[in-house]
């Protein structure tokens, strides 16, 4: 493993606190990484302190007048340089990604792709950051809004996508002339860390400040920090649902803006007439890609009873032939999970649903044995539920799918709605009818509606978020850069006068 750091620069000294180096932060206590793929340490790291809080801080405040001074395309172009150093770090990243959270390799390099996309698409947005123009109901007045900077913006992100949901806010929150302040996930710093080498070189060989790119590694204290901090204009939070309202209570009480991308809770409908060719093969890798971990895994399955049974004993096979172990060896479909915390969450939401009237149809077990050492390995489920079972509302982070039947298609939507969360959903249907009827107002409630694909493994020239206890932000693509900026609207007068709006007489 000490070959992959190597390649990414990142030495002893840099992030080991046993060398006794007052390195970049960490006054605060020492965290000790390993991987969930062999239980080996990866290194060690400080925490910040309250010290270094406020030396990141101020870095980040000096930085900003100068960055938003530059043109939006000159920034543009810093971000061009990001995605080529990118380019040439992929593999290596990708490989770390992989090891430190346990991802397929295929994952984490399609991770660092991800990044690589988002850098091509701010480069794009750098030149259409436009404001409409409006028509003034005064004579020769001119009306039209612009878009400016917000400041310092923190993102707060988790360790299923330790890379990507950072340069997805970052790399847009930079052409938009913002600085950013970021804090990953603690079970995730290593991959973080090189994500800021990559980038620290990029504004050193453009003799930019480092301020514009700040990484703290800092428990929930640091979060709730930054959540109360005035001087951050805006906090784009990946996370629980949990931790998203402890952020947005806090951001609430001092009316600063936030971006919350929380749970989801996905669900495919399958109809009677779905294509089963496409639809096993997205479900598998929704249920179990990523080994469920991320917020648009497949959770729950919605089948019309007339498939039910072929679609069940297909699943079966398929999960059968998967192979679970070592995720940087290519054979593998699924790694562990990331730690022992969540090795147990999954047991404990099993016996749940045992509990609760559901019936295990695959797997539910943890896996044991040399190759599984790490005690992170379990088997991929599925367990028969039925739409009342509390527990079937509730996201577990792990590759553990419902199946449920229904008769028609309302009471699938029906189903499909009735979580609390709102971030994905599929149906996966040749019907045009059905598959207007999912899409229409009347559909899915969720901020993803996807027909014939599967609820994960969103594109990110789309806008990315959910609804209801998703937070209800939206990052990536489409016009989602807007939430990073603050809207002006601006009237000139070239006339001679000076007419009123809505037609008031004021005469001196
Ligand atoms: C997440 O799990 O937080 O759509 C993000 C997907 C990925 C991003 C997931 N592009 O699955």
């Amino acid at each position: 493993m000490n070959g992959i750091l190597n390649k990414l620069r990142l030495e002893p000294p840099f992030y080991s606190a046993s060398t006794g180096q007052q390195n970049w932060m960490g006054s605060g206590n020492v965290l000790k990484i390993q991987s969930p793929v062999d239980g080996n340490p990866l290194g060690e790291i400080n925490l910040i302190g309250e010290e270094e809080y406020k030396s990141v801080m101020a870095e980040a405040k000096k930085a900003f007048p100068l960055w938003k001074a530059l043109p939006a395309p000159q920034r543009g172009e810093i971000v061009r340089q990001f995605g080529d150093a990118l380019r040439a770090e992929k593999e290596a990243l990708g490989k770390l990604v992989s090891y430190e959270m346990g991802k397929s390799l295929q994952e984490g390099l399609g991770e660092v792709q991800e990044m690589i996309d988002i850098c091509d698409f701010a480069v794009g947005l750098s030149r259409q950051l436009y404001g409409l123009q409006m028509h003034s109901e005064r004579p020769k007045h001119r009306m039209f809004e612009q878009w400016h900077p917000l400041g310092v913006v923190g993102i707060i992100s988790a360790f299923n996508f330790p890379v990507a949901v950072w340069a997805w806010n970052a790399s847009i929150a930079w052409v938009c002339g913002n600085v950013c302040i970021w804090k990953p996930s603690e079970k995730t710093p290593f991959s973080a860390l090189a994500c800021q080498e990559i980038f620290k070189k990029v504004l050193n060989q453009n003799k930019l400040p480092e301020g514009i790119s700040n990484l703290i590694i800092g428990d929930g204290t640091i979060g709730k920090k930054m959540a109360a901090d005035r001087d951050i204009s805006l906090i784009s939070a990946t996370g629980s649902t949990q931790m998203g309202k402890s952020v947005a209570e806090t951001v609430g009480k001092r009316l600063g803006k936030s971006i919350l991308e929380l749970g989801g809770n996905n669900a495919v409908i399958v109809t009677r007439e779905a294509d089963l060719k496409q639809a096993v093969p997205a479900i598998v890798f929704g249920a179990v890609g990523t080994a469920g971990q991320r917020c648009t895994s497949t959770r729950r399955l919605i089948v019309h009873e007339t498939q039910f049974e072929e679609l069940l004993e297909k699943l079966v096979s398929a999960y059968g032939q998967l192979q679970i172990g070592d995720p940087l060896d290519e054979m593998n479909h699924m790694g562990p999970l990331i730690d022992k915390t969540a090795v147990t969450e999954y047991e404990k939401t099993i016996r749940t649903a045992i509990e609760q009237g559901g019936r295990i149809l695959y797997g539910g077990k943890v896996l044991e044995g040399d190759t599984y050492a790490s005690g992170c390995y379990v088997l991929p489920t599925i367990i028969e539920a039925t739409v009342n079972m509390p527990i079937v509302a509730h996201e577990t982070f792990a590759p553990i799918v419902y199946i449920m039947p229904y008769k028609n298609l309302e009471e699938a939507i029906d189903i499909q709605n009735s979580v609390p969360q709102g971030l994905s959903s599929a149906i996966f249907t040749l019907n045009l009818r059905d598959a207007e009827t999912f899409l229409s107002h009347t559909g899915s409630d969720c901020g993803i509606a996807n027909v014939n694909i599967g609820t994960s493994g969103a594109e990110i020239g789309g806008a990315f978020g959910g609804e209801k206890e998703t937070g209800g932000g939206r990052e990536s693509g489409s016009d989602a850069w807007k939430a990073y900026m603050r809207r002006q609207t601006c009237t000139l007068n070239y006339s001679t006068v000076l007419p009123l709006a809505q037609g008031i007489k004021f005469y001196l």
